[in-house]
């Protein structure tokens, strides 16, 4: 040992090593023997809890993932609501629905080409033919034109015993005021030189195979068609 680090031990011992502030701490400290192993963070419980805390944070982000997923669910709740704008659309079906599809019903050649015709080969009464129409949400024909007037009575072929079909025309509120089942007025009808006789009751139009109207009485029986337009 040298006279330095004697000198050394020597102030140490006189002065209780009181200006060496790890010195003093170390006597001071009640596990002072782990101090040193303090030092690097091994068995330090704080260090332990903070690593958790670390693990936790990383199980955190897992559950931000998570969140992310339940945003993605968010999106699929978007979807969701798209298909209540897709609902929106089936309620907008039956809208369309108003006008049937004329389902049954098909185009006639020579009549109008933007309407749709079905055809009922049983004797039925004017009103009779007319619920039969509105039933499927078409209407007893009107024959605007001599050729669709023509046309469908060649559609409905009517029985020779009474060659003849009903048209959607009468005129039950005011003799000779011809009113369509559409609630129009039908100008000029092709009366046949005859017609109309108006005897009490002829209300209503039958169409002849040249297209020209007979009034005639609802108890009849006759054949008929149904318009529709798409
Ligand atoms: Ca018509
Ligand atoms: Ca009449
Ligand atoms: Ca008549």
């Amino acid at each position: 040992m040298g006279s330095r680090a004697m000198s050394a031990l020597t102030v140490c011992s006189l002065a209780a090593c009181s200006f060496d502030p790890r010195g003093a701490e170390d006597v001071g400290s009640p596990d002072g023997a782990t101090d040193a192993a303090e030092a690097d963070g091994a068995g330090d419980p704080d260090a332990a809890t903070n690593d958790a805390a670390a693990i936790d944070a990383s199980v955190i982000d897992a559950r931000l993932v998570d969140a992310s997923v339940i945003d993605a669910r968010l999106v699929d709740a978007s979807v969701i609501d798209a298909r209540l704008v897709d609902a929106q659309q089936i309620d907008a079906r039956p809208i369309d629905a108003g006008t049937p599809g004329c389902t049954g019903y098909q185009a006639v050649t020579g009549a109008s080409v933007t309407s749709r015709y079905r055809k009922v080969n049983t004797l039925t009464t004017w009103a009779g033919a007319s619920s039969n129409c509105t039933s499927d949400g078409g209407f007893l024909i009107i024959p605007e034109t001599p050729a669709e007037a023509v046309a469908i009575h060649s559609f409905v072929a009517p029985d020779a015993d009474s060659p003849f079909y009903w048209a959607g025309i009468s005129d039950t509120n005011l003799d000779g005021t011809w009113i369509t089942v559409l609630g129009q007025t039908f100008a000029n009808p092709p009366f046949a030189s005859t017609q109309p006789n108006q005897r009490p009751g002829e209300f209503y139009i039958l169409v002849a195979s040249n297209g020209q109207f007979y009034d005639y009485f609802n108890n009849a029986a006759q054949e008929f068609a149904c318009e529709c337009v798409p």
